[in-house]
């Protein structure tokens, strides 16, 4: 479970009495749980800002205005929703570095909508890696789900294209694209993503519905460059988060939205093809202390 603050009670009680040094070990918690500098710096001088004018000495206080200002951040969230077009065929572009996750989550999203009885088509855009397309036609199988494939080192941009034909004469609703995780430098992965993009917008007739960057939750604060470097090409959407079973380091749900402005919309904690949810900001505020 994604956490943000550990044993807020010990640190009140070994440091209340010196208030400076209770506030800098709050804080080294808080940038420990991969909450950005500049984001701890922003939700702590609200919470002094309170703490000091109200002069309270109580921590169940300090605790509600810490939750208080976290909800703030997370509040304008976008939290549980997908877009969905009313001009099918609905498109998911899945981005992001090598090995977070995004061919299963690829997967899981094309799993969570068909059981929402929609018909649901793959696009194996990821050409690059010789054992990428077998990884996600063993999924397209196991979910019994069209899929467009082509050869390795073909044009992703062809591979895209050619689902979002099938998908439209098809009836498809929604279009999930997996893509490449690394290319010779990250500039041509760039390059080759907006290209993707650029075929999809010129196909549809409108942006790209979803444009989610999947982020390894145990990756750190490096996870906020990441974000930067997707945002800054493509204009994401929101961010899958993966691998929150195995990390308790929940800040970076916040340093993203905080310091880019770009909502978590979903999580994912295991393998299976089942664990993918909706990004819940009320019960991850709950939990930062647990
Ligand atoms: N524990 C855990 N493992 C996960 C989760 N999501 C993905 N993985 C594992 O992470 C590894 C990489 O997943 P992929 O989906 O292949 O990642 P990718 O981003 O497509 O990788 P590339 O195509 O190489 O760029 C696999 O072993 C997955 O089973 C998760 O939520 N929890
Ligand atoms: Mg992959």
């Amino acid at each position: 479970m994604l956490r943000l603050i550990k044993n807020l009670n010990n640190i009140w009680n070994k440091f209340k009495d010196n208030r400076k040094l209770f506030w800098d070990e709050l804080e080294e918690q808080m940038v420990a749980s991969d909450i950005s500098i500049n984001t701890t710096g922003k939700i702590l001088a609200e919470v002094k800002k309170y703490v000091y004018s109200e002069n309270i000495n109580d921590i169940e206080k300090i605790k509600i205005l810490l939750k208080k200002q976290i909800i703030e951040i997370l509040k304008t969230d976008g939290g549980g929703d997908l877009k969905i077009s009313t001009t099918p065929p609905t498109v998911f572009l899945i981005v992001g570095v090598n090995g977070t996750g995004k061919t299963t989550s690829v997967a899981k999203l094309a799993g969570m909508f068909k059981e929402k009885s929609k018909k649901v088509l793959i696009s194996a855009a990821d050409t690059y890696r010789s054992a990428a397309v077998e990884q996600i036609q063993h999924y397209a199988r196991k979910l019994d789900l069209d899929i467009v494939s082509h050869q390795k080192f073909s044009d992703p941009g062809a591979v895209v294209y050619d689902s979002l034909e099938k998908a439209m004469a098809r009836g498809i609703d929604l279009v999930i694209i997996d893509t490449a995780g690394r290319m010779q430098t990250s500039y041509n992965l760039m390059e080759e993503l907006k290209k993707i993009k650029k075929v999809i917008m010129k196909k549809i007739g409108r942006e790209v519905d979803e444009i989610l960057l999947v982020i390894d939750s145990t990756t750190g604060q490096n996870a906020r460059n990441q974000a930067e470097l997707f945002n800054n090409s493509l204009n994401l959407t929101g961010i899958i988060l993966t691998k929150i079973d195995s990390t308790s380091r929940g800040g970076i749900v916040l340093t993203i939205k905080n310091d880019l402005g770009i909502p978590v919309k979903l999580v994912t904690d295991g393998e299976k093809l089942d664990n993918i949810h909706f990004f819940d900001p009320e019960g991850f505020t709950e939990s930062i202390f647990s």
